[in-house]
């Protein structure tokens, strides 16, 4: 007994100095569980309404890939005011284009080795499709806030995702400032989902979506 207390004395103190301060920030971290589908993957998770945030673009990178027949990622959501990069590596030619009234654009026939690039200058969803591979379709979500997270293959989603940002060249994003916020889905095949939230000013709060089959509502209204 003696020496239980003793231990405890000592670790005390010492974890006491590594609490911080006081963090004014939180996070949003959950799971999304789908109906209907094979996979909770590539679900948008997101805050319509956030705080107005300045994204610096001098270093992003996002890359739709066309690779094997399709694009990849299937579900590519970027920062409004991004130029995304489409390279073929694929043995085929291909001709990425869209109807979508966010952005109408036709990049033209390229092959094996080519890329083109485009801005995406107008929150929104852009569906993209392949003039030579009618199966090839994919989804370019313009984001007026750097507060959202696209699900991974178990449906995790953490909101911001910094992790992600960081791995497209985005820094400097901080946590969402302590508050209540709606937090929306989309899908191309999940009907839209809304959940409100109450951020803590010291760490993160815990969702859980249940999402079934059906179109969903537009990103922004
Ligand atoms: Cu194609």
């Amino acid at each position: 007994m003696r020496k239980i207390l003793t231990i405890t004395f000592l670790v005390a103190p010492a974890l006491l100095l590594y609490l911080p301060a006081e963090v004014f920030a939180g996070s949003i971290t959950g799971t999304v569980n789908v109906r209907g589908l094979r996979s909770p993957a590539d679900v948008l998770v997101y805050i319509s309404k956030a705080p107005a945030v300045p994204v610096d673009l001098s270093g992003a990178k996002f890359i739709m890939d066309q690779r094997d027949l399709a694009f990849i990622p299937h579900v590519l959501a970027v920062p409004v005011g991004t130029t995304v990069q489409f390279p073929n590596n694929d043995k085929v030619a291909h001709n990425v284009f869209s109807l979508s009234r966010t952005k109408t654009f036709n990049l033209g026939s390229y092959g094996p080795g080519g890329s083109k690039t485009m801005l995406f200058d107008k929150p929104g969803v852009v569906e993209l499709r392949c003039d030579v591979h009618a199966e090839m379709s994919a989804y370019i979500l313009d984001m007026e806030n750097p507060y959202w997270a696209v699900t991974d293959d178990k449906g995790h989603f953490k909101i911001p995702d910094q992790e992600y940002l960081a791995q497209h060249g985005i820094k400097g994003i901080k946590d969402l400032p302590p508050g209540r916020y709606v937090v929306k889905t989309w899908n191309e095949k999940l009907k839209t989902q809304e959940a409100t939230v109450e951020v803590p000013k010291d760490g993160e709060v815990t969702l859980q979506l249940d999402l079934t089959r059906g179109a969903p509502s537009a990103l922004y209204k």
